[in-house]
């Protein structure tokens, strides 16, 4: 039984060691929300939104999701009591479109109390089974495809398992080719964010020859159709990100052979509950599946590691250490990756496995906000 009595909401500002820039465009400071949820049995927990500064990955926003946590989320947990975490998503979804990552902080943030409160780490408690996980990086759009390729060779010189290359028209084949050559036989891949049309088919048909793991989503962020149009003209393995919003999306990108790897954003489908039912689903159907990141703080970052050590998590994810992102990370201890690219799950003590720097986090505050049951 869980009941949260009390949501405090903050905004912090963070800046990125570097800028990381994307088809659609650049940030070089985040603004991340962050939540504190406490428990009617006292048990505490920290979550994240991920929802970004602008509308150029989904149409929610820091803004969006922080109106929306406070207006229609949070009223709809608070005093609420949940015989189970896993309770929470189907209570938001009732009558409630959207607002997937405003309702996946809240929603997270409940499996972090609850691991808490039953003393137990939170990988364990949704079934993961590994000590420690593949790590990959997601190098951002690079000024040459010889600086690209230089990234990309010392990512892999770290002991990084698969360096993901944003790409966009103008911005693709030279660059990627460039990496390959540098790596032949690195495990590569591309995500284009919804840079290209089914027009471009001939410039993506390229990237078949170079040995891509996958390329991720080409096309428009909400468009099955075409990726299944696109996929049966390519020999490399489609990935999506921004259509899986869902079980339901997952299951059409099967039905429509849109796809044949799933990015799994827990932000992006609302949750943990979500995750879980899209790895089940792609577990049964030989999907592979791999942890996407947005970004995230090391409280964000704690639930993608719980998430990345269940069974089908089989490819390396975009969770890096916090230093790859933060001059300092607002977490201890911050997240590492050892010499042989792997991070360790946190299994030695309960609930999301790190501690937050509240001092810093305070310092870094700009709102905040303390809901509490009506
Ligand atoms: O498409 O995966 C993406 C960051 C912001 C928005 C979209 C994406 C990304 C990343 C970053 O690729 C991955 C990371 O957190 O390291
Ligand atoms: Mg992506």
């Amino acid at each position: 039984m869980i009941r949260i009595d009390q949501i405090t909401l903050r905004e912090i500002h963070l800046p990125l060691r570097e800028p990381f820039r994307i088809s659609s465009g650049v940030v070089a400071e985040r603004r991340i929300a962050l939540l504190e949820l406490r428990d009617a049995s006292g048990a505490v927990s920290w979550s994240e939104c991920v929802a970004g500064e602008w509308p150029n990955y989904s149409s929610e926003t820091i803004d969006t999701a922080w109106l929306a946590i406070e207006a229609y989320v949070a009223p709809r947990v608070l005093g609420v009591s949940f015989a189970a975490p896993g309770d929470v998503h189907a209570a938001l979804e009732r009558d409630f479109r959207g607002h997937q990552m405003a309702k996946a902080a809240v929603e997270m943030g409940v499996w972090g109390v609850a691991a808490e409160q039953q003393g137990v780490p939170l990988a364990r408690l949704i079934g993961g089974v590994r000590e420690r996980i593949a790590v990959g990086i997601s190098l951002g759009i690079q000024p040459s495809p010889q600086a690209l390729a230089e990234k990309a060779a010392a990512a892999i010189a770290e002991g990084y398992h698969k360096v993901k290359i944003k790409i966009e028209p103008g911005r693709d084949i030279a660059y990627v080719r460039a990496a390959r050559e540098a790596l032949p036989s690195a495990e590569l891949m591309a995500d284009a964010n919804n840079a290209y049309t089914l027009d471009d088919a001939a410039t993506l048909a390229e990237l078949d020859a170079l040995n891509l793991m996958m390329i991720e989503q080409p096309l428009a962020h909400d468009d099955l159709v075409r990726h299944g149009t696109l996929q049966r003209q390519l020999r490399t393995a489609l990935c999506l990100d921004e259509s899986i919003t869902s079980l339901e999306r997952a299951q059409d990108m099967v039905a429509l052979g849109a796809g044949r790897i799933i990015n799994i954003k827990p932000g992006r489908v609302g949750g943990f509950a979500a995750s879980l039912a899209i790895h089940d689903y792609c577990q049964q159907q030989g999907i592979p599946v791999w942890c996407g990141g947005m970004l995230e703080s090391g409280v964000g970052r704690a639930y993608n590691v719980a998430l990345a050590s269940l069974p089908n998590f089989t490819l390396p994810g975009d969770v890096s250490p916090s230093r790859r992102y933060w001059a300092q990370d607002i977490v201890s201890p911050e997240w590492t990756m050892d010499a042989a690219g792997t991070m360790g799950v946190p299994l030695h003590r309960p609930g999301i496995g790190i501690e937050v720097d509240t001092a810093r986090v305070d310092a870094l505050t700009v709102r905040r906000a303390v809901l509490r049951a009506s």
